[in-house]
């Protein structure tokens, strides 16, 4: 059951502060930009100052609308000075990238739905059972007695449907999350234009990187384990930027008797970064975190230095402490 439960430093904190710089995390989703742009429309109308900032880059199709909001350079003095920092959707200064060392003379308030929690932050709300962030931000706009406007409800509607994969993640007992979804349509959002702005805009190489990527696919442990992988030439051949991951973490995830899923993918001859899936019972987030990763139970991930090849073979050994 999800209740409002905001620390009084963050309501005090946002009742006393005149300025903010709100911020999303580097390699943005949905779930930070959307957070980021509702709450710094709602302080902005209840008298703030605020301005946008992520380290970017922006390249998931489903947020690309939204990359003209954010400053994505050094912060201005005057957006700076006397301001307060909101981050949104990250708990840990390094996950905000090149502002890194930027931020460390700011108070910092933090807001975010990752079990992953470090001493950051002066004012922290932090919750885990939260689906998505822009879910504690609508309750934020809630506890002050306002209601979402229709730029901020669909927002914050699109937000929580990425985090959501449309609501498939959510699972018995989240009857309040899809409440609140619903106040989200009664102030202005559209589930079928979300729909659209999530699975459209896709490009013919993209299938096709994807294409190889299913043709890949080994399965381990008896088939509760799939790996696939993408390289720099794959890219480079089909000239494709984007995979789909969603998409195709979708078609392996649904493969009977599956528990788990990988896809390694290389990031240049030193370095690749590895996603993580899974069913229900298998704890991804655990895996990822012994390659210094981190993520969520079923979703997680983790860059790591080194060849595709060694990569993918040290990875499939440490998944049987995990099934
Ligand atoms: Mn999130």
């Amino acid at each position: 059951m999800l209740q409002i439960n905001i620390p009084q430093g963050v309501i005090d904190c946002i009742n006393k502060t005149d300025k903010f710089v709100v911020m999303a995390h580097k390699q943005p989703d949905a779930d930070t930009l959307c957070s980021a742009l509702a709450i710094e429309s709602f302080l902005s109308r209840i008298g703030k100052k605020t301005s946008l900032y992520t380290a970017g880059p922006f390249t998931r199709i489903e947020t690309l609308h939204l990359q003209d909001k954010f400053k994505t350079t050094t912060m201005s003095d005057e957006d700076k000075e006397g301001a307060v920092l909101i981050i949104v959707d990250c708990n840990s200064p390094d996950r905000v990238g090149f502002f890194e060392e930027e931020i460390k003379e700011m108070p910092v308030m933090v807001i975010d739905h990752h079990a992953t929690v470090s001493d950051f932050g002066t004012y922290n709300w932090i919750d885990p059972t939260y689906p998505a962030t822009t879910l504690m931000i609508q309750d934020l706009i809630t506890f002050f007695n306002e209601v979402p406007t229709p730029y901020e409800a669909e927002t914050l509607f699109l937000g929580f449907c990425t985090d959501t994969g449309f609501f498939r993640h959510l699972d018995h007992g989240t009857e309040e999350s899809i409440k609140r979804a619903a106040e989200l349509v009664k102030y202005g959002a559209s589930p079928k234009q979300t729909f659209t702005i999530m699975t459209g805009g896709k490009n013919l190489s993209s299938r096709k990187l994807m294409g190889r990527i299913l043709e890949r696919a080994e399965s381990y442990y008896d088939g509760k384990v799939i790996v696939s992988w993408e390289d720099l030439i794959d890219r480079e051949e089909l000239k494709a930027e984007d995979r789909d991951s969603d998409t195709l973490y979708q078609a392996l995830l649904s493969i009977t008797g599956v528990e788990a899923i990988a896809i390694v993918r290389q990031e240049s001859d030193t370095k690749c970064t590895v996603g993580l899936r899974s069913v229900q019972d298998v704890d991804v987030r655990k895996l990822a975190q012994t390659f210094g990763g981190g993520g969520h139970q079923r979703a997680s991930g983790f860059a790591v230095e080194g060849k595709l090849k060694d990569i993918k073979e040290e990875l499939i050994s440490r998944f049987q402490n995990y099934l």
